[in-house]
């Protein structure tokens, strides 16, 4: 992680302009969707986007959703990258002190927080939902090398079962994925379990493999594949190192992977409420348009 404030002492600024920001938190998905509102206000206001630093962590969200005295309380606990000069998230020390004139928001976070009417409104937020798409080229590689050795994009189907911490009922999750997918793809069926027929899955979970409430998946539908299945293909990413303070990415960037794999079957299933299986299903359409225009 990098608070990189410092350079922004330096930036040159016009006595006129004014600016924006606000306070990230949650998981990568949520943050995304606070990036999209606070870059659609900043363009409706005419300010200046000051973005917060992306929170990425091991596990699960540390950070999670609270008012702004809350947050900036919890976000000031943060521990800073290594080879970093500042100790703390101090915001004070960057923008209590300046002269412009700011609008600072706390959480940005919902899909439902801006509401789009006019055609031009709700036609730039569109442009940036579908254009703010994930282009690391080192994951992006690895991705394509899974998707061939599972046998092509047009081989197997995503399932993004969000059943790890935070997200209960993970046997209704996995019985309701399996009965949706049974009712769609009468061909993947257990009593030819001996091969993999047409259609493979892909599944893509926050929960490691022998967790009990997917085992059932498993004897369901003969040919499942999950990430580690593919360990040898995630070498590259073994030595991504963020710059600002040499640290391993690895498993920072797995998640990405996992939901780019989920997102390029012929189709994608979700788990409900999870903003991380929301867009791994919108990356599914896009593909599937894109590929519909190459065709
Ligand atoms: N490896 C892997 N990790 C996952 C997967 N789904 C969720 N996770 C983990 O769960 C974390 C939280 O998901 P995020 O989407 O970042 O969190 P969020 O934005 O709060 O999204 P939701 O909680 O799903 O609404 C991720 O950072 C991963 O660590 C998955 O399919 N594969
Ligand atoms: C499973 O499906 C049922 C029926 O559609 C629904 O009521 C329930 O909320 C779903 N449960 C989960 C955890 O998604
Ligand atoms: C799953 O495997 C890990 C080791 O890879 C082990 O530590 C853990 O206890 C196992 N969990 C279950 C539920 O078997
Ligand atoms: C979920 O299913 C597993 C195996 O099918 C079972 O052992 C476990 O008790 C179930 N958990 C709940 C909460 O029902
Ligand atoms: C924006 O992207 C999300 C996926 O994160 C999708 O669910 C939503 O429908 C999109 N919204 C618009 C306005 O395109």
């Amino acid at each position: 992680m990098s608070w990189n404030f410092n350079n922004f002492s330096t930036i040159q600024t016009t006595d006129q302009e004014k600016y924006l920001t606000y306070l990230p938190h949650s998981g990568f998905h949520n943050q995304r969707i606070s990036l999209i509102n606070a870059i659609f206000l900043a363009w409706f206001l005419n300010r200046t986007l000051i973005i917060p630093p992306l929170l990425l962590y091991k596990k699960h969200a540390l950070i999670p959703m609270r008012s702004f005295d809350r947050l900036y309380k919890d976000l000031s606990k943060l521990k800073l990258c290594k080879n970093n000069n500042l100790k703390n998230f101090n915001e004070e020390s960057y923008i209590g002190k300046r002269p412009e004139k700011l609008l600072h928001f706390g959480s940005l976070f919902s899909s439902y927080k801006i509401i789009t009417r006019l055609p031009e409104n709700e036609n730039f937020r569109n442009k940036l939902n579908h254009t703010m798409l994930p282009n690391n080229p080192t994951i992006l590689k690895i991705v394509n090398r899974i998707v061939d050795r599972i046998g092509g994009t047009d081989n197997y189907i995503g399932v993004h079962a969000r059943i790890g911490k935070g997200f209960l009922n993970q046997n209704e999750t996995m019985q309701n994925l399996t009965e949706a997918i049974q009712n769609d793809f009468k061909d993947i069926d257990v009593k030819n379990s001996n091969a993999c027929l047409q259609t493979k899955i892909f599944l893509a979970t926050d929960v490691p493999r022998n967790i009990s409430s997917i085992q059932l998946f498993f004897q369901t539908f003969p040919c499942v594949y999950m990430l580690d299945d593919f360990d040898d293909l995630l070498e590259p990413l073994k030595s991504l190192k963020n710059p600002n303070d040499d640290m391993i990415m690895f498993e920072f960037l797995i998640p990405f992977v996992d939901l780019l794999v989920v997102s390029r079957g012929n189709k994608c299933y979700k788990t409900y409420s999870s903003t991380f299986s929301k867009y791994a299903q919108f990356l599914n359409q896009i593909w599937l348009e894109d590929k519909q225009q190459i065709l």
